[in-house]
């Protein structure tokens, strides 16, 4: 005893959290029924060439049936807790009046996670706008945050009693940038204004709902996920590759980090957008309802950015499949490149850069969930490979293993490096439909065969459930 794997094991911290998520259009199918209407993200999916394949989320991983099997998985894997969304355009079909059927799938799910000992935490937007409020404007229209804000309230009408956990938006960013922006996700517009305009109406959106949420019941736990990244100059000795970074980093983080936590937006990211319309839409007393105290931030984490102002031939998003043509997702970073260093790439083209992770903890603890006492987590990491089928049935994928135990890796070194980090979250539960990717990138620790809806653990899911028993990072 004391010996080998025992003694090089890294535990984590009583009270760390262990889970996995999943957001609804990804995973529930049964797009049309019970009430449900489109959202934003079933128009998207019928824009030709907007999505691989034309797929869409009409059927997806049918979780809408098959929840209390997948919660059973969950189950068995040990897992402590489960982020999942909840779809308005189900709960509120076309943004309008409360659809009980819709609310009742989550009350059931809810009460199949809390039977089987794990602790729900909902996000109440993981991008799939009803589409009769995009038709009214989407997130450029500000009447959508008060919107929003109704539709927060009765989830907790039905859910209030029993989810404690409540994150308000997932990745703002996306929905924002890449959507309004870029144009790479639903609903495909591509304007820098209407990007800002959708950024400042989500944060209002969020602030709305914390607000409203919070004067319901104090004990909540209440928050937001953020995409955020490492933004590094490609050569530390050069202005221009300097400024590249800062302004990656402004327009990818602080742009939310600083209206939710300091109730301003930055000053260089101001000056970067100068001209692009942003104050149009800031209205007086937006700043102070945004910067709502919260009592937890998620971060999702997937990889750094190497920038500079010298062109490379990689454009900053690889997020662009499709035979529709898209922009840049930044409102103001022309002359900013991408240059990739050559690290090992998932399926998705993203360099593998655990060591951002702790990077990435240490600044958000030290300059914004530290000082506000808000907990943090990592509520979303995860990487897409091509996983195969052995002849005996088992997926082995040992690059997603590996991705697994070098992220928790990076995890314990921020621990180590004294952030108080409250758990972390895989993304994903399960193979299921990746957006503009369709069904042609797996991020599953569970596969799904797309034909049969067949689950299978993969050898990425043995290793979780095989970390969370021993709630410590064991030798490989
Ligand atoms: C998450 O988004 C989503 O929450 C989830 O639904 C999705 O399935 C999962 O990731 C996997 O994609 O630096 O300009 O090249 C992550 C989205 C991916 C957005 C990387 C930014 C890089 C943009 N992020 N992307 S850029």
């Amino acid at each position: 005893a004391g010996a080998g794997a025992a003694a090089s094991a890294r535990p984590f911290p009583p009270g760390f959290l262990f889970g996995a998520a999943t957001a609804a259009y990804q995973i529930e199918g049964a797009a049309h029924r019970d009430g449900r209407t489109d959202s934003i993200w079933d128009a998207f999916c019928r824009v030709p060439g907007a999505v691989i394949n034309g797929d869409s989320g009409e059927t997806a991983c049918e979780h809408y049936d098959r929840y209390r099997d997948d919660v059973a998985l969950m189950k068995d894997l040990g897992l402590q807790t489960y982020r999942f969304s909840s779809s308005w355009a189900r709960v509120r079909p076309d943004g309008g009046a409360v659809n009980p059927l819709g609310v009742d799938f989550y009350s059931r799910l809810t009460d199949e996670l809390l039977g089987a000992g794990i602790r729900p935490w909902l996000t109440l937007y993981h991008w799939d706008l009803p589409q009769a409020l995009e038709e009214d404007g989407g997130w450029t229209n500000r009447d959508t945050a008060y919107r929003f804000r109704d539709y927060a309230l009765s989830m907790h009408d039905a859910l209030g009693d029993r989810v404690p956990v409540w994150t308000t938006l997932n990745e703002p960013w996306c929905s924002s940038f890449l959507s309004y922006t870029a144009g790479a996700h639903a609903p495909g517009r591509q304007s820098a204004e209407l990007g800002l305009a959708a950024a400042h109406h989500l944060l209002l959106a969020h602030g709305l709902a914390i607000e409203a949420l919070r004067e319901r019941d104090a004990a909540l736990e209440l928050g937001i996920t953020l995409n955020l990244t490492v933004a590094k100059p490609v050569d530390p000795a050069s202005a221009g590759d300097l400024d590249a970074a800062r302004r990656i980093d402004a327009q990818f983080n602080r742009v939310f980090l600083d209206p939710v936590f300091r109730g301003s937006y930055p000053e260089d990211f101001l000056e970067d957008v100068t001209g692009l319309g942003l104050e149009k839409y800031v209205k007086d007393g937006d700043l102070a309802q945004i910067a709502q105290p919260i009592d937890s931030l998620g971060v999702n984490y997937y990889h750094g950015e190497f920038v500079s102002d010298r062109p490379a031939a990689h454009p900053l998003v690889g997020d662009a499949p499709t035979t529709r043509q898209t922009r840049s997702p930044f409102p103001a970073a022309d002359g900013v490149f991408n240059h990739p260093q050559g690290l090992p790439l998932t399926a998705m083209d993203w360099e593998v850069q655990p060591d951002g992770l702790r990077e990435l903890l240490v600044e958000v603890e030290a300059e914004y969930s530290g000082p506000a006492r808000v907990k943090l987590y990592v509520t979303e990491n995860g990487a897409a490979y091509d996983d195969t089928v052995a002849d005996d049935g088992t997926v082995p994928d040992p690059e997603r293993t590996a991705f697994l135990r070098e992220h928790l890796g990076a995890v314990l070194d921020a621990i180590d490096d004294g952030v108080d980090v409250h758990g972390y979250f895989y993304w994903s539960l399960l193979d299921n439909f990746e957006w503009a990717w369709g069904y042609e990138k797996r991020f599953g620790i569970v596969r799904v065969d797309y034909e049969t809806q067949q689950r299978t653990v993969k050898q990425s899911g043995l290793e979780y459930r095989r970390i969370i028993a021993a709630r410590a990072l064991g030798a490989a």
